[in-house]
Formats: C-alpha cells, structure tokens, sequence
C-alpha cells in the first residue's frame, strides 16, 4: 500500500509468537496498536519461537528476512510486538539499517500523540525519559535514515541527545512537578468526600466503549473513536440521578494487555482516581472473544493500583451488535458485584445502569459498630469528619464505643490507613 501523506510512517511489523494459543487476538490486537499509532502497516512477518534469541530476540535468518524486506519496501520503522532489551534495539537497527521500535515505545508513542494536559504531557515524559534512560548509551549515529516521527514524538524529543544525568535530572523535575499536581488533585477529592458526592470511575480495555458510555450518562462530548487509546487525560462530570443525588463520573486510560510496569508507575496520579473512587463500572466488550482475558487483565492492573476492594458494576456493551441479546441486570459472580448488559450506543439498558448505581450506592451505606482502642483517636476524629458518627461512649478502657454510618468500603480504607485491623475492631450491636 502506498501511503499517501508524507506524514504516514511506513511500518514493517515483526510478530514474534511464543504461545500460539493467542496468536490471532494478539497479532489482531497489535495491528490495531500500530494503526491506532497513525503508521502504515506495509508488512507484517511472523516469527514462531520458543524463546528470544539474546542478542537479536529473532534468529539470524529471520533478521535477514526483516532487512531484505526493510529495504524492499522501503519502511521507515521496523516494530516488534514484544518489550526489547536496549541491546536487542542497537544489534537490531545496526542488523537492519532502520530504526527498531518495541511495543512499549509504540504504546508510549501513542500516549505522547493523545496527551493534552498539562499532568497527562508530564505523565508520559516521564514514562519516555525512563524508557530511554537505558537505552541513551547506544547513541543515534548508526542511522543513517534518522528523521522524526514515532519513536521520536513527543515531550522526550529534545532530550535524544543529552546525557544519563540530565536525563536523571528531568525525571526528578517532572516527579516534583507531578507531586504538585497530584497534592491539587488530594485537596479537591477530600472537598469532594467532605461534600459526599460519590465518585464513579469507568475502567475497562480500551476500545471497550467507556468514553461512549460516559458522552451518555453526562451529556458530554469526550472523544470516542475505533481506535486504541483514544482517551488518555482524564475527564470529571457531575451528573444528577433521579434520586436528586449527585454523583461524580470519571472517564480515564484504558487497559491494555502486558501494560508495562513503567507506564502504570507514571499514571499512578491519573490512577489514583480508580482506586479512591467508591464504585467502579467496569465496561466490557460484549462482541470480543477473548472476553474473559480482557476482564481478567484489567483486574490485575486494577490490582496493581490497589483498588480491588472497590466495589464494580460490570458493563457488558454493545448487546445491540447480538439481536439475542437484551438488556438486563444480574448478580455477578463476586459479589457485592452487579452485572448490566447494555448498549452505550443505542441506549438501551441505560435506565438499568443508572437504577444499578443508586441500589449500590444504597447499599453500600449501613450502620457498623466499632469497639476503638484509645490509639484510634485519628480514626475516630475522621469518622466525624464525614460526618459518619450516629453515637459514641468511652469504654472502660479509655476507647470508643461507636455507633457509624458509612459505606463499608471508606470504614476499609479508613481502618487501612490508620493501620488498625478492622476484624478486630468490629462488635456486635447487642455489645453497644
Ligand atoms: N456497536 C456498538 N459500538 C459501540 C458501543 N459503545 C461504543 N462503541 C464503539 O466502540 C468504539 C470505542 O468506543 P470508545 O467509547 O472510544 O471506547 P473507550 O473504551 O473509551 O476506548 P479508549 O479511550 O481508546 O480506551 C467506538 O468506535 C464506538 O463507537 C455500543 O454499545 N455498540
Ligand atoms: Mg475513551
């Protein structure tokens, strides 16, 4: 395929299968990654391996194959479906006298392309500097072809060429930088719960349909696109439910698949809104054959931020591409866990969510009755900040006996923070 604009990078793609059993998702998958980075996809070889070879993480004949094909069609970037060690980069693009890119540079490529604000440039400069810290002692004279474009897109453009310290230099700036931001974001998420509006974040795969969702829900106009990670910064709305009630819906990154560590280290700040939210609505794409894999994915990274014990709506989208399929609402398998299947384009099943949001707000707030240690002073002091406390007596230890009312969730966390087991602390009414 010709590409027509001179801004159209021409990629080859090397696809390296060492499990086989996921081959096409994967390799499906990876293609979207590519395009979804604006490049053209003029090639694509397969490689079956059992594992990376050292020094080229393909074998030599395939390396050959890469190059012979390179110069044929004359690509402009050469990129593998997997992470390469710095070394693999520099033999690689030193083998094929192209540039060489790996999932995660193309995955942050996409990111430095979507970023728009101010913490979401600094969240993927920092994920790029440390990208490239290992890889700065190769140097970028081996290419002769070196021009822009993907690999070289970006807050990290200017500092190709500087040196390690400067480099160590940045990244303790942007680290300041984002400290700051996040502190912003901690005063106005405490004004928030001081103001009990529950915050409601969607999670899910990208492409999922979670920004389509959110359009719905809050009448506002987030980007959505067929493509993968369109949305990148996050964006708040408050909506009123029926109920009168105001809630706060966040929309935010999608998963993906092996999201590397660095990646979910830099986005902690963005991340932070998941894991301190009260509900999460989990959105699923209901046509995806690797369903149950993609659930499963977001979960771990869910995990990894901490946010698990978050309770989740499950949204199972885009019913209207099956015409067996209707909206409805269901127990999931975990509970306290409800499951909705709906359509975020059609609309249908929508009233189910919003009912599911107000049952599970509802219900998550009911009264529990705690027996404190004197230690637990901070704990007791921020149950009445939240204005919780329906009774409170000293007990004969010089603690608390209390009577509160809030959701089980925030007494988790409370307790979590204030080091203290809630196991222990709980009572039975007929104790108080
Ligand atoms: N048929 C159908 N398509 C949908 C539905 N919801 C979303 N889509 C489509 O799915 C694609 C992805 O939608 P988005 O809302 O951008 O997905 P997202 O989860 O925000 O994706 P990222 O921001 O890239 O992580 C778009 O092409 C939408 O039009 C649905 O209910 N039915
Ligand atoms: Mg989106």
């Amino acid at each position: 395929m010709e590409s027509k604009s001179a801004d159209i990078q021409r990629a080859l793609i090397v696809y390296v299968d060492f499990y086989k059993s996921t081959a096409d998702d994967a390799f499906s998958e990876f293609v979207q990654l590519v395009v979804s980075a604006g490049l053209d996809v003029i090639c694509s070889i397969k490689a079956p391996r059992q594992f990376p070879d050292a020094q080229l993480f393909v074998g030599k004949g395939k390396a050959d194959e890469i190059t012979q094909q390179a110069e044929e069609l004359n690509a402009d970037v050469v990129i593998f479906n997997h992470p390469l060690t710095p070394a693999q980069e520099r033999n690689l693009e030193n083998h094929i006298k192209v540039r060489v890119i790996d999932r995660i540079g193309l995955i942050l490529d996409i990111f430095a392309q979507r970023a728009r604000s101010y913490e979401g440039k600094l969240q993927v400069e920092l994920a790029q500097l440390q990208h490239l810290s290992t890889r700065l002692i190769r140097g970028w004279t081996h290419l002769e072809r070196q021009k822009g474009g993907i690999g070289l897109r970006g807050p990290g453009e200017t500092q190709l060429e500087t040196d390690r310290r400067l480099v160590g230099f940045r990244i303790k700036l942007i680290n300041q930088r984002l400290d700051k931001v996040r502190k912003q974001r901690n005063l106005s998420r405490q004004q928030r719960k001081k103001n009990d509006v529950p915050v409601i974040s969607l999670v899910g795969y990208t492409n999922a349909g979670k920004s389509t969702l959110f359009n719905r829900l809050t009448g506002a106009n987030v980007r959505t696109a067929n493509q993968l990670f369109a949305t990148l910064d996050p964006t708040l709305r408050r909506v009123e439910m029926d109920s009168g009630r105001n809630i706060i819906l966040t929309d935010t990154v999608g998963f993906i698949r092996d999201l590397p560590h660095d990646l979910v280290e830099s986005f902690q700040a963005t991340l932070e809104e998941v894991r301190e939210a009260d509900i999460l609505i989990h959105v699923i794409d209901v046509d995806h054959e690797q369903r149950q894999q993609r659930i499963d994915e977001v979960n771990k990274v869910i995990e990894l931020i901490g946010a698990e014990n978050v309770p989740q709506i499950e949204v199972y989208n885009k019913i209207d591409k099956y015409s067996e399929q209707t909206a409805r609402i269901e127990m999931a398998d975990n509970y306290p866990h409800i499951r909705i299947w709906l359509s975020s384009q059609t609309g249908e099943g929508l009233d189910l969510l919003r009912e599911g949001i107000e049952q599970q707000l509802r219900q998550d707030r009911k009264p529990h009755f705690l027996n404190l240690p004197v230690t637990a002073g901070q704990l007791r002091a921020k149950l009445f900040d939240l204005g919780a406390v329906r009774q409170d007596d000293e007990n004969e230890k010089g603690g608390w006996i209390m009577e509160v009312e809030l959701e089980q969730f925030r007494l988790n966390k409370l307790c979590e923070e204030a080091s203290l087991d809630i196991t222990q602390l709980q009572t039975l009414p007929a104790h108080y």
